[in-house]
């Protein structure tokens, strides 16, 4: 069975960048939705049941046709879901340090290229998405994803994620989707990502 993890930090812990009452309907009410979806879509089949997310989202090709859909759509949900999280701290530092620092300024001609860079991207995601800067090949890649298509499920390994569902920034942000990605620039775990950075390397 999947468990909707707690959050790491308080609901207002976001605050003024990512309000508390959207953070309680993203986590109480959407994350826990894909949750209990992804439980009761694979009731019966144990050795998916058994699996890790990440595990899951690598064999969704072994996933039964007729559940394959939704098992994709609720898989992603649960695991972005519960690595964005971890991706956001109340102290965020505005900016990327040590080796992470080192590998964007490489990858993308400095901070600014890249915060440039994936801002675009952001902005380009045509109804509800992600975008991601993810380890593919070795190599740092800023990418899109629609829906909850994972990119663990080709290869990728996803080191920063910003949701861009409506859901994600509505209540406070409305239709301005550019005052919402800046906002979230503020409270990027700069720690975390470096840490997924390091763990990718070893995958
Ligand atoms: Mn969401």
């Amino acid at each position: 069975m999947f468990e909707l993890p707690d959050l790491p930090y308080g609901y207002n812990a976001l605050e003024p960048y990512i309000d508390e009452a959207t953070m309680k309907v993203h986590h109480d009410g959407h994350h826990a939705t894909y949750v209990k979806n992804l439980n009761e879509v694979l009731e019966g089949h144990e050795e998916f049941l058994k699996m890790d997310v990440e595990t899951l989202l690598k064999s969704l090709d072994k996933v039964p046709l007729e559940i394959q859909t939704k098992v994709k759509n609720n898989a992603g949900g649960h695991y972005h879901h519960s690595i964005f999280w971890t991706m956001m701290a109340p102290s965020g530092e505005g900016k990327p340090h040590g080796k992470l620092a080192e590998t964007i300024n490489q990858t993308f001609g400095g901070w600014e290229a890249f915060k440039e860079q994936f801002n675009h991207s952001a902005l380009g995601v045509f109804g509800s998405g992600w975008t991601w800067l993810v380890l593919d090949s070795g190599k740092l890649v800023i990418v899109n994803t629609l829906n909850q298509d994972s990119p663990i499920s080709r290869g990728e390994f996803p080191v920063l994620g910003l949701d861009l569902w409506e859901h994600a920034y509505y209540l406070k942000y409305q239709n301005k989707r550019a005052d919402y990605i800046e906002s979230w620039w503020k409270v990027v775990n700069w720690e975390e990502a470096e840490k997924r950075l390091e763990q990718a390397s070893t995958k």
